[in-house]
Parts: C-alpha cells; structure tokens; sequence
C-alpha cells in the first residue's frame, strides 16, 4: 500500500478513535519521545483523549523535553486506537505488548508510525507509515500532518524539531536529507527556535560542582596501555555509593576516554563491596572489537559498546591484565 493509502487509513482510524494510546518501544529516545508529545497535541486538536505510555522510564538524559514526565509505565484500562511511533519490531515492546495483547489491543486497532529500514516484525497492525528515507519519526509524523491537513502548534513544532535534532545528532547524521532541512526551515519560520532548543538540551546535561570535581579525579586516574590504544579506568565502592546515584561514573569518564588520541578502546570496571566487577566497554570507530572483548569474559553487547558482570572475589588488579592482554590481542599489532 501506498503512502498514500496509508496515510488515508490513518486518517480514517484517528477519526474514529475517542482515546488513543500513544507507545514507545523499550528503548525510548529523544525521536521517540518528541514524536510521542507532538503526536499528544495534534491528537489534542483533533479532539482526542490521549495516553502516553513507555515500558521502561525515560532516562534522566531526556528530561528536557517538557512533558516528559506525562509517559507512564502503566497502561490506561481504555483506549480505542493505539499508535506505536520509532519502532516496528515487536522485539522492542516486549515490556508492553504482552498487556497490549492480552488487553484491549485485541479490540483496538494499532497504527506504526517508523523510520527504521528493518521489516517490520509486526504483522497486526491496521496501518503502517514507514518511511525509511527520513531521518526520524519526528519528521516522519510532520510530513503526514502536511499531508492529512492536520494542525500543529508550538508545543508539537517545538517536539518535532528536537526530536530530530536528537535523532540526526544536530542534523550530521547521513540519512539528513535536504527535505529534513525544509521541515525544520518551515518549523523554524513557524517560530520554533533551535538555539532555545539547544539550550534547554545543555541546560539539562549540567553537572554539580561536586561531580565536576570527581570528574577531573577519574580523568587523572585513567591508565592507558598498549601505546595508548586501550584505556581503563577503576572505580572502587566508596565512589560509585557516593556518586552513582548522581550520575554513572563510568561514563564520566568513557568520552573522554575515547577523545584520547590513539585510543581504540575504553574500559570502565567498577568494583563493588561484594566482589562483583562490571565493565562498561566503548570502542571508537574503525575497532569493532567491544562485543567480542565482553563475550570473552561472559558479557556481550555490539560491535561498539559492550559489557561484562563477573562476580565472586576477582583480584581486580589481574583481571586488568587480563583484561588489557585480550584487548590488545584483538586490535592487530599494525592498528594503530
Ligand atoms: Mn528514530
């Protein structure tokens, strides 16, 4: 079916609908939540009762966007439509779906709103809009407002843009298209304005003092090896009580890590009070080696960021040998 098919379907469904649930996958993101709140407000105007829902919480990082604190984890008892946006893989509702299917879901039509090229594992849905030669689903939703003549106002303009300003990393991600340009131009002309929008982005990633100043600590304690090619840095119990509440060390310390000229590859272990050791893993571009690291202690993870949990009494001190050795076999000797 066409875009424009699908496009009518969705028209036809939303008109139906009294109240409808607006889902995020698991793994909720800047285009995924912006896409949702936009979605709230044009639904709104359209005079629909809408629900927000996620199956996980949405991380701290994301709290700029206003409204961020209206998605619940717990799925409303009535709905009559539900619009699932960034994501089409049943995979990624797992948290939700099993209620969804057990529920009212079995009654209530769905509708996939995406921008990922990967089929759609999802065989029941009512209508599908997926465009994957748009660089989010933020700009996925605009186009269809366009099209279906759907209103929009401040709050869904101001959503759309950050949505794909978060999706597109400031607009240099290569799926970036010069049609992603003018929906932000007409959205920009419109009133919305980016360095508000980047404000409120760095606002939010502002540090206390505090952790400023342990910042500095852990960055003085990185040691590298291996020519600088393997970073690592350790992070005992007394440090991750006083400041994992705060915020992650390990990855206070990780970017800058990876900003390290010659570095390949960035380890963070942290050293719990019961012997349990985790290591957060980040590997720069060109080093697809983070996976295979963590999978030969136990963990796993991708190409580029990975994990492993050992527990038991390890002496940390050979297990960074260990650690370190395995690294530097995987990076060839001419890598560098
Ligand atoms: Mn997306």
């Amino acid at each position: 079916m066409s875009e424009q098919e699908q496009s009518a379907r969705i028209k036809d469904l939303i008109g139906a609908s009294t109240k409808v649930l607006i889902l995020q996958p698991d793994n909720p993101d800047g285009d995924s939540l912006g896409s949702a709140l936009a979605l709230e407000q044009i639904l709104m105007l359209q005079g629909k009762e809408t629900e927000l829902v996620c199956g996980i919480k949405i991380p701290s990082y994301l709290s700029y966007f206003p409204g961020w604190d209206r998605v619940s984890q717990e799925l409303p008892t009535h709905y009559d439509l539900v619009i699932l946006v960034d994501t089409s893989s049943l995979a990624l509702i797992d948290n939700s779906i099993r209620s969804l299917r057990s529920g009212a879901l079995s009654k209530s039509p769905l509708i996939v709103i995406d921008h990922h090229a990967t089929p759609s594992s999802i065989d029941f849905a009512s209508a599908s809009l997926i465009e994957a030669t748009s660089s989010a689903t933020a700009e996925v939703i605009y186009n269809l407002c366009k099209r279906l003549g759907y209103a929009l106002n401040d709050v869904a303009r101001n959503a759309l843009v950050a949505a794909i300003l978060s999706d597109t990393l400031g607009l240099t991600t290569d799926n970036v298209s010069a049609q992603t340009i003018y929906s932000i131009a007409e959205m920009v002309e419109q009133g919305v304005s980016l360095a508000n929008l980047e404000a409120a982005r760095r606002a939010n990633m502002r540090k206390s003092a505090d952790l400023v100043h342990y910042k500095g600590e852990l960055l003085k304690r990185i040691q590298y090896f291996d020519n600088d090619r393997v970073a690592l840095v350790v992070i005992p119990w007394p440090e991750i009580e006083r400041y994992s509440p705060l915020y992650n060390p390990s990855v206070l310390a990780l970017e800058d890590m990876r900003l390290t000229e010659r570095t390949a590859i960035a380890i963070a272990l942290k050293v719990y009070h019961d012997g349990k050791i985790t290591a957060k893993i980040r590997s720069n571009q060109g080093y697809p080696i983070a996976g295979t690291l963590a999978e030969h202690f136990g963990g796993g993870g991708h190409d580029y960021a990975s994990g492993f949990k050992l527990y038991g009494n390890q002496d940390s001190d050979s297990l960074i040998k260990s650690v370190v050795a395995k690294a530097s076999e995987l990076l060839k000797p001419g890598d560098s």
